[in-house]
């Protein structure tokens, strides 16, 4: 059972985000647990004194095509210091969402590689709609603020 709360950040330790560009890819595929993943980046970008002007949101139809809108953004605009894919998985009654998880992780992981930039998997993947709930701005955090954080994490290692 998870006890961990996804927002549990002393957001004094963790770096600003002054002078970074950040885009964040969103699912719509479940968008009443995305839109709130998306919410929580942006506001935690925001706090961590990003400007909005340098935060790029894009949409996607679900979570199987974040890794691939990561890529069009980055090889778009090579100024972009991270991207952060949000999405949210729930389980069926089929083997969907094993497939779905499986592609859209790799994939995710594929393109960091790839520009060698961090590209955050903010993708919850539940098994059922409560702990989704839970997980995106309910009594668990926020997985969208626990992405944003590790995104300027990351593109702070870079720039060392
Ligand atoms: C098809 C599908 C299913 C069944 N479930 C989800 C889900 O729980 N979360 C999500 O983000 N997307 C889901 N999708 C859509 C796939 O991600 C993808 O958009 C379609 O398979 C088309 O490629």
């Amino acid at each position: 059972m998870a006890t961990t709360n996804l927002s549990n950040y002393n957001f004094d330790d963790v770096p600003s985000a002054k002078g970074m560009k950040i885009a964040i890819v969103c699912a719509t595929w479940n968008k009443q647990i995305t839109y709130g993943l998306l919410q929580g980046a942006k506001q935690t970008i925001i706090e961590c004194g990003c400007d909005k002007q340098n935060i790029i949101v894009n949409k996607v139809p679900g979570s199987f095509e974040l890794a691939l809108g990561a890529q069009f953004l980055l090889e778009k605009d090579p100024t972009i210091d991270a991207v952060i894919c949000l999405g949210s998985v729930i389980q069926g009654e089929t083997k969907h969402f094993d497939y779905v998880c499986q592609t859209t992780a790799l994939g995710i992981k594929d393109v960091s590689l790839k520009y060698n930039k961090p590209v955050i998997f903010g993708v919850l993947t539940d098994n059922n709609q409560q702990q989704a709930i839970d997980r995106s701005g309910g009594k668990l955090g926020n997985k969208g603020v626990e992405a944003a954080v590790t995104a300027i994490e990351m593109v702070t290692l870079k720039n060392i």
